[in-house]
This record gives structure tokens, sequence and C-alpha cells, in this order.
């Protein structure tokens, strides 16, 4: 990967994390600790890994994404926003009657979602089914499942982690956001386990790698289709911080879910369009 491109995507990164803000403010509320963990791995997919047409979103021939933590779902209307598939001013309908642009994906609702998601687990059953229905009309496109640790307790997606091995689904790359906090606190004092994902991955034998997931540059290396091992699935393991890049959130705990006033918002347009135009001086 080439500087440019590398700056080009830490700064698509900081403009999710400006324009998810600005939707969650005007809305009350909403899961900017998940959604700032993911910036850059939303990034470098719609940045340059993803084949899709903002023009022609529905086209069988695309790669695809399943958000499967739908609670992140403004962090995935920003990146389609920022890539054209529409306006980025309608994100501040965000959750309002009539919305494009519900709290959680719905793909019957917003152009470029791929599925509906919302009910932890059930996303990843989702993209194994769309991989599969790709391997089988010989579609050499691939699916991005994006999954939380906290999501990883539950069961379906061990069914699903089963299932992609058998079915030989290397078209299908999960992405797991190491945030290391769920909604109710640390994963280690509620499923410690899961702070092992990559070997839970590996174990049930899929390709795994992991990364820094706040590195545009390690998370583009990983997604290139070559970094996969034929006919097997690949996790990467994203190391993340929840709330990465608003100091009022970053390692903090209980960031799951913010509210957002007035004050709060200029706090944190102000660091993130700081940090924007630090990276646009440094060419
Ligand atoms: C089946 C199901 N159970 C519970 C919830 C409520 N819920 C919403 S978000 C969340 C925590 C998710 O944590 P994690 O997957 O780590 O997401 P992140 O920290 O990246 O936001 C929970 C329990 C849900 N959406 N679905």
């Amino acid at each position: 990967m080439d500087s440019a491109l590398e700056q080009e995507l830490q700064i698509f990164a900081e403009n999710i994390r400006l324009a998810s803000l600005r939707a969650v403010a005007a809305a009350g509320g909403g899961h900017l600790g998940g959604i700032f963990s993911m910036a850059e791995a939303l990034a470098v997919l719609y940045g340059d890994v993803m084949r899709v047409n903002p023009r022609n979103p529905a086209a069988p021939e695309r790669d695809k994404l399943v958000l499967s933590k739908g609670h992140c779902g403004p962090g995935l209307f920003a990146a389609l926003a920022l890539k054209g598939f529409f306006p980025l001013e309608d994100l501040l309908t965000l959750n309002q009657n009539g919305t494009l642009f519900p709290s959680h994906c719905d793909r019957q609702k917003t152009p470029g979602v791929d599925m509906t998601t919302g009910s932890l687990g059930q996303g990843a059953s989702s993209a194994a089914g769309i991989a599969l229905a790709d391997q089988l009309a010989r579609r050499a496109y691939r699916t991005f499942l994006i999954l939380g640790d906290g999501e990883l307790d539950e069961g379906q997606v061990w069914e699903m982690a089963l299932f992609a091995r058998q079915r030989k689904l290397r078209n299908l790359v999960a992405l797991v956001d190491l945030n290391g906090q769920q909604l109710d606190g640390d994963t280690r004092d509620i499923c410690a386990g899961v702070a092992n994902a990559g070997a839970m991955f590996a174990s049930f034998g899929w390709n795994m790698l992991a990364v820094d997931g706040h590195s545009v540059r390690e998370i583009h290396a990983a997604l290139q289709p070559a970094a996969g091992v034929p006919m097997q699935p690949t996790a990467i393991i994203l190391k993340t911080i929840k709330g990465r890049g608003w100091s009022r959130l970053e390692g903090k705990p209980k960031v799951h879910h913010s509210v957002v006033d007035e004050a709060q918002l200029r706090e944190a347009e102000a660091e993130i369009t700081r940090r924007i135009a630090s990276l646009q001086a440094a060419v």
C-alpha cells in the first residue's frame, strides 16, 4: 500500500467517525463506542477493497457486507454516504419517522445495506448463506462479515463457523471487532473466552489473521485475497479500542451507548477535524 492510499483511508475513517457522530447527535443517542472502534475497517473495505457500485447497489456481481453488530448501523451508513450511495446530509434523519436510516441495519430501507441485522449472531448465518449463494452461482465475489466480540457469546456464530468450514466458503471473511467491551461490561467479566477469538476460529478450521484494528495498512494487507488460505473461510481479528477517536469515550468503561449534547458534539467534532487537518497536512 502506498502512503497516498494509506492517508486517504485514514481520512476516510475519520470522516466515518464525524458523519456518524453528527447523525447520532441529531438522533439523540447511539452506539458510538462500537462505531468508532470499527471505523478503520469500514474505511479500508469501502475505500479500496470492496467492489460495489453506488449506482447499482443490488447487482448480484458485487462484494457484500453484513454488519452483524447491527446496532452500529450509523457507521456503515456513513461509509456508504461517503462512497456516494446517498447524500451525507440525509444521515441527519437517523431514526426519525420515514427515514431511510433506522438505528440498526435494514436492507429494505437503506441502499447499499446488504442484510438486516440487530439480533446478534443472526448476521453470521446470513453472511454464510450469501457466500454460499455466490459460491453455487460461481460468482467470484466475497462476503465480509463484521462481528462484535460480545456477539461471539452467541452460539449461532459457532454453528456458522462449522458450516462455513464444511462448505469451504473461502469467499467469506469475518472481521471481529475485538474491543473488549460489550453492552453491560468488559467481555472478560462476561464470557472471558472470547478474548481468544482468533484461536477459536482457527480451531474451527478457519484461516486466521490478527491485526491492529486501527491500522489501515495492516487491515488492508489482511484483506488481500492472497492473504487467505484456499478452501477455508478467513477470520481477521481486529484488535481495537471501544470509542477510539474521541477522548471522552476512548478506552473508558461503559461507552456502549452515548447521548451527545451540543457541547459534546462540538468537542468531538473539534478532535476529529483536528486529526483530519493534520493528516491532510502530512503529505
Ligand atoms: C440476540 C441479542 N441479544 C442481546 C442484544 C442486545 N445488545 C445490543 S448490543 C449488545 C452488546 C454487543 O457487544 P459487541 O458485540 O461487543 O458490540 P460492540 O462492543 O462492538 O458494540 C447487546 C447485548 C441484541 N442486540 N441481540
